[in-house]
């Protein structure tokens, strides 16, 4: 039988809240014809549905906490399922965690793949309050309406999440991209950094 998932392209985009992970995805998507899973929209789909799921999700993000690695894992495992002929992954927001990073490779493995690189948006935590603070006037979004929330935020992210680039750096697949300059610059940086993959 021959296995076609092998030939799959599966990035992972990373870096704090703010760095821009959703908005450069959607222009990547396009060019590397990728699925784009953001685990925060598909939160803030739930959210919005009012499901179990999403309300569950919503005590933790209004706080600017991570939601739960396994109801996570679960999610992201069921958003996967959904796109099983797909030429490759963007992974916008997961991992977060370690536990989380673990479940990914297991995945990938079942499907007879791997993640080809993480690639890691780079920007200064002031940079990151101001974007967030300037998206809460108009986002709706609970987690960007408050300073504390924010940086509560950028806290989980130095705890818990940042660790990460050591996990993906051991395997050599860690890339970092300088996230700072307009948005177009630095779609150009993230596409010169994968081609060169
Ligand atoms: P996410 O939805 O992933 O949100 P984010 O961290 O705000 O995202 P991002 O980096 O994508 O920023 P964006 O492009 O939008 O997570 C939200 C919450 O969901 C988490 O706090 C957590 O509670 C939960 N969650 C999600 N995944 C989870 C997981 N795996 N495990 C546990 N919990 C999870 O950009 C931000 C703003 O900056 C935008 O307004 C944008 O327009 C602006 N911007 C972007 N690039 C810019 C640039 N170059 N210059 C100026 N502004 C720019």
């Amino acid at each position: 039988q021959i296995k076609t998932t092998q030939h799959m392209t599966n990035l992972v985009l990373f870096g704090p809240p703010g760095a821009g992970k959703g908005t450069q995805a959607n222009f990547l998507k396009e060019k590397y014809n990728l699925v784009h899973i953001s685990t925060g929209d598909v939160f803030r789909f739930n959210i919005k549905n009012e499901t179990a799921l999403g309300l569950l999700a919503k005590s933790f993000m209004d706080k600017g906490q991570l939601v739960p690695d396994q109801v996570t894992i679960d999610m992201l495992e069921a958003e996967v399922e959904k796109n099983a002929g797909a030429k490759g992954f963007i992974f916008d927001g997961f991992p977060r965690t370690n536990t989380q990073a673990k479940a990914l490779d297991q995945l990938m493995q079942r499907k007879d793949s791997q993640i080809n690189a993480m690639i890691a948006l780079e920007v200064a935590d002031e940079v990151l309050v101001e974007r967030l603070l300037e998206r809460g006037k108009s986002s709706g979004r609970a987690d960007d309406a408050d300073e504390t929330i924010i940086r509560n935020r950028i806290k989980e992210y130095y705890t818990k999440t940042a660790i990460l680039k050591d996990y993906y750096s051991d395997q050599n697949k860690y890339f970092g991209v300088d996230g700072f300059g307009s948005i177009e610059a630095i779609t150009k940086r993230l596409c010169s950094t994968i081609d060169k993959l």
